[in-house]
Order: C-alpha cells, then sequence, then structure tokens
C-alpha cells in the first residue's frame, strides 16, 4: 500500500516526488516521451493523474501510463466523475479548507459505491487550498475561498481538524500553475501541527522552490506544470528531492 510507503519515507526522513498528469495535455505521442522519465532512475516516486476540470476521460491516460511503468499510479480526483478503476488508488480529497459540502462530502458520497466496488488503494486526504491565488482552476471550480497564507492559525487549526478526523496526509495546495508556491512559514506551521504526511503542491517552478517546500517540512511535493512548460525537468526534479 502507498500509504506504508509513505509512512516509512516519513519515518526515515526520506522525501518523495510526485508528478501530475494533466490527461488533458497528454496524448499516446507524448505518454511515449514521458516514459523515459518516468522510469529513468531518478524519476517520480508517485504518478498522480487528474485536474479540477478535464475535457478528456482519464482511462486512456492510466492505461497508457499502465503499459508504460510500474510506477504506482494515483488518481488526483477533481469530482466523483474521475473515479477510474485503471489506476492503483485514489487519493481521496476532502476540501477541508473549503465550506462546500459538494467537495467536502457529496462527491464522496456519490463515488462511494463505486470505489467500493473497485480494488482502487483509498487515501484519504485532507486538501487545503492557500494563498491569494484568485484564477486558480481549483478554486473556480470548488467555489471555495482559500486560507490566506498570512492566516496560519486557520491551516494549523484545520489541518489538526483534519488529523482528528481520521484523514491520512494533509495536501498544502497553491493551485496548479500559482504564482506563488504556498509559503515557507505555512508549510512550517502545519508541519509542527500534525503528524500526518504533509503534501505540498502548486506554483513549484525551481529547484529552490522546491528545497524551500522539502525544508519547511513537506514529505511529498508534486510538480505539474513546471514539467509540462518544460521549466523543471523530471530528473532534476528527483534528484534534489531524493538527495534531500
Ligand atoms: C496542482 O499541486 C498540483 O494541483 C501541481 O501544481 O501544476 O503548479 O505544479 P503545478
Amino acid at each position: 500500500m502507498l500509504l506504508d510507503t509513505i509512512q516509512i519515507a516519513k519515518t526515515n526522513g526520506k522525501k518523495l516526488f510526485a508528478m501530475l498528469i494533466d490527461p488533458d495535455k497528454q496524448n499516446a505521442k507524448s505518454l511515449v516521451q514521458l516514459a523515459d522519465k518516468i522510469n529513468a532512475v531518478e524519476g517520480p516516486d508517485i504518478i498522480l493523474v487528474g485536474g479540477s476540470l478535464l475535457f478528456t476521460t482519464i482511462d486512456d491516460t492510466i492505461s497508457g501510463l499502465r503499459s508504460m511503468t510500474d510506477k504506482p499510479i494515483y488518481l488526483f480526483p477533481g469530482s466523483a466523475m474521475h473515479v477510474s478503476d485503471k489506476a492503483d488508488g485514489i487519493f481521496l480529497l476532502s476540501l477541508i479548507s473549503g465550506r462546500n459540502p459538494e467537495f467536502l462530502i457529496g462527491q464522496h458520497v456519490i463515488a462511494a459505491p463505486i470505489l467500493a466496488k473497485s480494488k482502487l488503494d483509498i487515501i484519504s486526504t485532507g486538501y487545503m487550498l492557500i494563498g491569494e491565488e484568485n484564477y486558480s482552476a481549483v478554486r473556480y471550480v470548488s467555489n471555495t475561498i482559500p486560507i490566506p497564507s498570512s492566516k496560519p492559525d486557520i491551516a494549523v487549526a484545520t489541518a489538526m481538524a483534519g488529523q482528528m478526523l481520521g484523514l491520512k496526509m494533509i495536501y498544502l495546495e497553491a493551485g496548479s500553475g500559482a504564482e506563488q508556491p504556498v509559503s515557507e512559514s505555512m508549510i512550517k506551521a502545519v508541519r509542527s501541527a500534525v503528524d500526518l504526511p504533509l503534501i505540498v503542491g502548486g506554483g513549484l517552478r525551481c529547484v529552490a522552490d522546491v528545497e524551500i517546500a522539502l525544508r519547511a517540512g513537506a514529505d511529498i511535493v508534486v510538480v505539474g506544470t513546471s514539467i509540462e512548460n518544460g521549466s523543471l525537468g523530471v530528473e532534476k526534479i528527483a534528484s534534489v528531492v531524493h538527495s534531500f
């Protein structure tokens, strides 16, 4: 189970790299080109597939990836429509920073009967939008307000509540393509408040951003946009994360 791997890595002070793949940005040819990077000695530890809003079905992307790699492929769903039994598992995200019941529990109720019949490894994850990003897709689609960067106490209490409710991981999200990643001080504050594995993603654009997140206490960093636009190489991120 992936959560065991994550916990063991956390216990041993090892950091992990999750590569986010947006199915809308890939086709059969581009996936083949990604395969070498994914399978390289210095590659991602986890492949996340999904996004807030998808124009394509997720199945083809996952099947394509599955034929190319044995790395764990986990769903990063924007809604109950993004469930696919072709993945190994799912980060079952509850948007605990928001107050939209649809993303706290509604979509989960719709997905639960399908998930129960699947063999997906389900990892319940407290998903927290952080920052001042006004135009992120996740903010618009979820119709929720992020926790301001200047209010770490709110984030701390939210993460604590998530841990008390039995969630297994906390994901601090600045939004895909965010101008600013989650701040160092915010990551540190949440890190000091909960024992759960801490995932940080959104707007990590350079090696320094990744290092800051790791130093502040992230156990897993997620990078999508910077790989898509070529500003950060998969191998580079992996070597930074794994040598941390
Ligand atoms: C988005 O955290 C992920 O949900 C990754 O963000 O695309 O900005 O890397 P980026």
